[in-house]
């Protein structure tokens, strides 16, 4: 009803009054935003959300994306550059839609780029497209990546070896495998059953492949042991990303249901990760989703919102905000309209 409206309009004006950063880009909706540092520049590789005209459903099926563009800035503090399209799903053989949350990953002077989308038969793969620049265009591998299955890739270059983490559970289908092996009748774990974990593998040198077989991501709580199921608050849900602070490993995630990033500390890029504390709290719309890097001796997170678009939950906006580890590595929690 137009009152519900007007009232929903004036919260998000007063939202909007009080966030604490911009729209990267206008033009086009973009989201799940992985920034890295390439050749002294700040490149961003998001999601393309539009409207595909798909109906809501629980498995995220009104997320109908369906190619990539790549966002350039000289800085965080600086305008963001549409470098166009990166990667269209019909170049992609095996891949029918939804192409979901991109990463991406340098090595010996080529640009990897990762990303999750569904196969005819409705199931999540991930694969790989290969560029001779960090803004694409990038060729399509004919196959995902053989052991690799859910949503949401994340490389992180740990200087000798890159390390590809994945995983979103509910429409990401993570709750669907156990031990790396797909049952439909498997779901989402609950009560004192230990959570789902993120996984992770070792990139073969060539970036093509896994290494190894994935392992699951362990985050403990503050008595050692496992996070809990029904720790919503808590618990893995999507969005896995990992960086290094002062020689630690922090692995940060989407709490999903709750609407929250979040991050856990360890010693090995397996972990496992004990939880620390909220990086960002709820931002307008139901999935957050992030990225942290380093740019010139400052932290950043790239994020996004749904304000733009007035709520709409898959028509999303990349923002850029400063990061803070205090003295003892915690990260100061950010609220997205605190300013
Ligand atoms: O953008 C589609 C999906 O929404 C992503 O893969 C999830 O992380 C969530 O942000």
């Amino acid at each position: 009803d137009t009152t519900g409206e007007a009232a929903l309009s004036a919260e998000l004006d007063a939202l909007a009054a009080k966030a604490v950063s911009a729209p990267l880009v206008t033009h086009i909706y973009t989201a799940d935003p992985s920034a890295h540092v390439f050749e002294g520049r700040i490149y961003i590789y998001p999601s393309h959300d539009i409207d595909a005209g798909a109906p809501f459903d629980d498995e995220g099926g009104h997320f109908g994306m369906q190619d990539y563009h790549v966002l350039r800035m000289d800085s965080p503090d600086g305008p963001a550059v549409d470098c166009g399209l990166a990667l269209h799903v019909r170049d992609v053989p095996w891949a029918a839609r939804q192409m979901w949350a991109p990463d991406a990953a340098y090595r010996d002077g080529r640009y990897y780029f990762y990303f999750p989308a569904k196969q005819a038969d409705g199931l999540f793969r991930i694969g790989v497209a290969v560029g001779a620049r960090p803004e694409g265009p990038f060729e399509p591998r004919p196959e995902p990546i053989a052991g690799t299955y859910s949503i949401d890739p994340a490389v992180f270059d740990d200087g000798r070896h890159h390390y590809i983490y994945f995983g979103g559970i509910w429409g990401g289908q993570l709750q669907k495998y156990r031990d790396n092996v797909y049952s439909a009748a498997h779901v989402e774990p609950e009560g004192d059953a230990s959570a789902l974990g993120a996984r992770v593998a070792r990139l073969r040198d060539d970036m093509l492949e896994l290494d190894e077989a994935t392992r699951e991501v362990l985050v403990l709580d503050e008595h050692g042991e496992p996070l809990r199921a029904d720790d919503h608050m808590r618990r893995f849900f999507e969005g896995p990303w990992v960086h290094k602070y002062a020689g630690r490993y922090y692995f940060s995630y989407s709490t999903g249901n709750t609407h929250l990033l979040c991050y856990a500390v360890g010693d090995s890029p397996y972990g496992p990760f004990t939880y620390q504390g909220v990086i960002l709290e709820p931002v307008v719309g139901w999935t957050t989703h992030h990225s942290i890097v380093e740019f010139e001796g400052r932290w950043w997170l790239y994020y996004h919102d749904a304000l733009l678009s007035g709520g709409v939950t898959h028509l999303r906006t990349a923002k850029v905000t400063e990061l803070h580890h205090d003295e003892d590595g915690r990260i100061r929690t950010i609220d997205p309209y605190g300013g």
